[in-house]
């Protein structure tokens, strides 16, 4: 467990320094937009996300240099998507990864730009993979372009939003997630892989890999919401969120959500079969997300 630790702490300050090399200075004008941008990007992100993208580069055989701008780019994709979720308009926080949220910063409208400023500099910091025999540099761009489309994470927040205030069932949850949460932690190691020249067969292994634990993380988050507090979680519920918001554990109870994440856990671990040892490190990073309590 410490090795994976270890890992985990390695590959995010790898990330951490790709990051701040990508993103214009804070001296760069307008340094209050990368002011922002960087506030909101450097404020303790556990980085799973470009971790999840450099370990299916190395699961597939390749160079996790080759997949930092891919890593880099699902991060402040991720981070966009937080900005804009916490507005006003949407969920309405005050507080995240710890901090107060961006728009309770800088104010709404300056928030909804450092989004999309972030939102863009993921495709440009994208642009700089390098091609492989099987996929063009044009394949990672559509890629996480239709991970951040409308049938994804926009779709998904669409759901979501429709979804306030009325008693989902579980197959609504489940698409909602699927659209936000499983769809970027999928593209995540399907970036990845892709860096490193994945065969159809194994690119496919990791897709499924990433819909059950993306699936999973979101019920284990869920979970995590409701047995610990708020404060050490870091965040606060959106203003109405107690009431409005459909959660696994109040779906399905807390005890039928536990046993749908260790069940989705498992899936995400058969779907991992063509890999044998090389897919040793993302079996690790399965069962610790299982088990985590942050
Ligand atoms: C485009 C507004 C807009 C939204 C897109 C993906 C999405 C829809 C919104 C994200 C908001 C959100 C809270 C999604 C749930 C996924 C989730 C559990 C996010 C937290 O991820 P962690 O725990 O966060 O990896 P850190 O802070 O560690 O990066």
């Amino acid at each position: 467990m410490s090795d994976l630790k270890d890992y985990l702490a390695d590959r995010a300050t790898e990330v951490d320094a790709a990051l701040d090399a990508f993103l214009p200075s804070k001296r760069q004008r307008p340094s209050s937009l990368h002011d922002a941008m960087r506030y909101s990007l450097f404020a303790g992100g556990k980085r799973l996300r470009p971790v999840l993208a450099l370990a299916a580069a190395e699961a597939c055989g390749g160079e996790k240099e080759d997949a930092l701008p891919a890593a880099c780019a699902v991060e402040l994709m991720h981070t966009y998507s937080l900005v804009h979720d916490d507005l006003p308009s949407m969920d309405d926080d005050d507080l995240r990864r710890g901090r107060p949220t961006c728009h309770k910063v800088y104010g709404e409208g300056m928030a909804v730009l450092t989004g999309d400023a972030l939102l863009t500099e993921a495709f440009l910091v994208l642009s700089e993979t390098k091609p492989t025999p099987r996929y063009p540099t044009s394949a990672f761009i559509a890629e996480l372009a239709i991970t951040g489309g409308s049938t994804r994470l926009i779709g998904g927040q669409v759901l979501d939003l429709e979804g306030e205030g009325r008693d989902l069932k579980k197959a609504e949850l489940v698409r909602i997630h699927e659209a936000k949460t499983a769809a970027l932690l999928t593209s995540s190691l399907r970036l990845g892989a892709m860096s490193a020249n994945a065969t159809p067969a194994k690119l496919e292994a990791i897709t499924s890999f990433g819909y059950h634990l993306g699936l999973a993380f979101q019920v284990i988050d869920d979970i995590l919401d409701v047995t610990q507090t708020t404060e050490k979680l870091g965040k606060t519920a959106g203003k109405d969120e107690a009431v409005s918001k459909a959660t696994y554990p109040a779906v399905l109870g807390l005890e039928n959500a536990r046993k749908e994440a260790a069940k989705l856990t498992r899936k995400a671990m058969e779907a991992l079969g063509p890999f044998k040892k090389s897919g040793d490190r993302l079996r690790q990073i399965a069962a610790y997300l299982l088990e985590r309590d942050y």
